[in-house]
């Protein structure tokens, strides 16, 4: 039988957030991450400012040549986090099987949760619900795979709402840019174009063999995504495969004290979250950016596993030093993250008798504030919310 997976995701969710909250903002050009004068990027872009050629992850101070306009918000990050859990509680109600992906995105299996309707159905009240309890628009992807209902909740934003019928997988994704793909970033899709591969439907029909010489254990990961193949479950537990923290320095700097005094706390940051989702990491990663954007990333796997803050915070100082040895030039961003995660994962049941579904879905809603309860950050995503981070210190 095939699975029924709903991706959904919040449109332009800290803006807004902002919009909802400050009714004047709505229909401008808003942007949150920070006044364009100070360091930094884009964390999130309205539509309006999107039609200027803003997006997330573009430095300020461009966004401000490319809309002198728009309005530059510092954000709060616990705003988010109450308006998070509230869009979770909200998916919660439709399947105890549910995996966040983020802030605002999460996986749901809705496969025999037919009491609420057709999968469509259940992305329509979803959508509704949203709408009327938080006033966010959600857009919603269905498909019987992760990755295709992730691409597919990414296609028509905002507002989308996209069904991939089961067997027509390869087909929808065939003629979309493979920049759509999950796992494809800037550097994968520029050595593709190098290879003549523009679409999903190309990266489908080369031979994995030639992927895997290529990529290595992503070429594997690309040849199945491209052909719309996603075994992979909704699990609550098993999405955090790294965690990491970095900040943009106020100032570039060489000193070494300076830099291990915020590779500490980061380290911190790191470690708690690490003991929070009952992991441990085999390896740290370590990522330095200078002033001239050059960024090196470097990653150390000692012999044990560990979850402490202290054995993070000694290999990525050890790698600080590597790294300050070999070059003159000054820090204009530091980070730290563990990766390759092991620890127990346990499994959400559909199965369950009604009391014990009750009982997993409070467990899901204690997990979900315990993730973002914190000031949590997702994995990957932290280099835009720095700025709000830092600024909910005493959060
Ligand atoms: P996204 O869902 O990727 O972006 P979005 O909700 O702002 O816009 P849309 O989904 O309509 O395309 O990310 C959700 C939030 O996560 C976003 O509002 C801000 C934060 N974020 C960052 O802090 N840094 C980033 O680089 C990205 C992409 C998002
Ligand atoms: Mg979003």
């Amino acid at each position: 039988m095939s699975r029924h997976i709903l991706h959904v995701d919040l449109d332009a969710f800290f803006v807004s957030v902002e919009q909802v909250l400050s009714p004047e903002l709505r229909g401008k050009p808003v942007i949150v991450g920070g006044r364009p004068e100070r360091r930094g990027v884009v964390a999130s872009a309205s539509y309006e400012a999107r039609t200027y050629g803003i997006r997330a992850a573009m430095p300020l101070a461009q966004a401000y040549r490319l809309c002198p306009y728009a309005i530059f918000l510092q954000g709060d990050f616990r705003k988010y986090r109450d308006f998070s859990v509230r869009f979770m509680e909200i998916l919660a109600n439709f399947s105890p099987s549910l995996e966040p992906g983020g802030l605002d995105e999460a996986y749901l299996d809705v496969t025999g949760c037919d009491i609420f309707g057709t999968p469509l159905q259940i992305a329509q009240s979803i959508k509704k619900k949203v709408k009327m309890e938080l006033n966010l628009i959600a857009s919603v992807g269905i498909a019987s795979c992760k990755i295709v209902a992730k691409v597919a909740s990414d296609l028509r934003k905002p507002d989308g709402l996209v069904e991939v019928t089961f067997g027509e997988e390869k087909n929808f994704l065939a003629p979309l840019p493979v920049a759509r793909l999950p796992g494809v970033g800037d550097k994968t899709e520029q050595t593709l174009r190098v290879m003549s591969i523009k679409t999903i439907g190309q990266l489908a029909d080369i031979p994995l063999e030639l992927l895997k010489g290529r990529f290595g254990r992503m070429g594997v990961m690309l040849h199945e995504y491209a052909n719309g193949i996603d075994a992979s479950k909704v699990d609550l537990y098993g999405e955090t495969k790294s965690i990491s923290r970095e900040t943009t320095l106020e100032r570039d700097t060489i000193d070494q004290r300076i830099l291990e005094g915020i590779l500490r706390q980061l380290s911190e940051r790191v470690g708690a979250q690490l003991r929070e989702e009952g992991k441990r990491a085999r390896s740290i990663v370590f990522k330095l950016r200078f002033n001239d954007f050059e960024t090196i990333t470097r990653r150390i796997t000692p012999k044990e596993s560990s979850a402490s803050d202290e054995a993070i915070f000694t290999q990525a100082t050890i790698l600080l030093t590597q790294a300050l040895k070999k070059t003159r030039k000054s820090v204009r961003l530091i980070g730290v993250g563990v990766s390759n995660l092991v620890g127990e994962a346990r499994q959400l049941s559909m199965f369950d008798s009604a009391s014990r579904r009750s009982e997993l879905l409070d467990q899901t809603i204690d997990r979900i504030r315990r993730k973002y309860g914190f000031t949590a950050i997702q994995s990957g995503r932290s280099f835009a919310l720095k700025d709000i981070f830092i600024a909910n210190k005493n959060d």
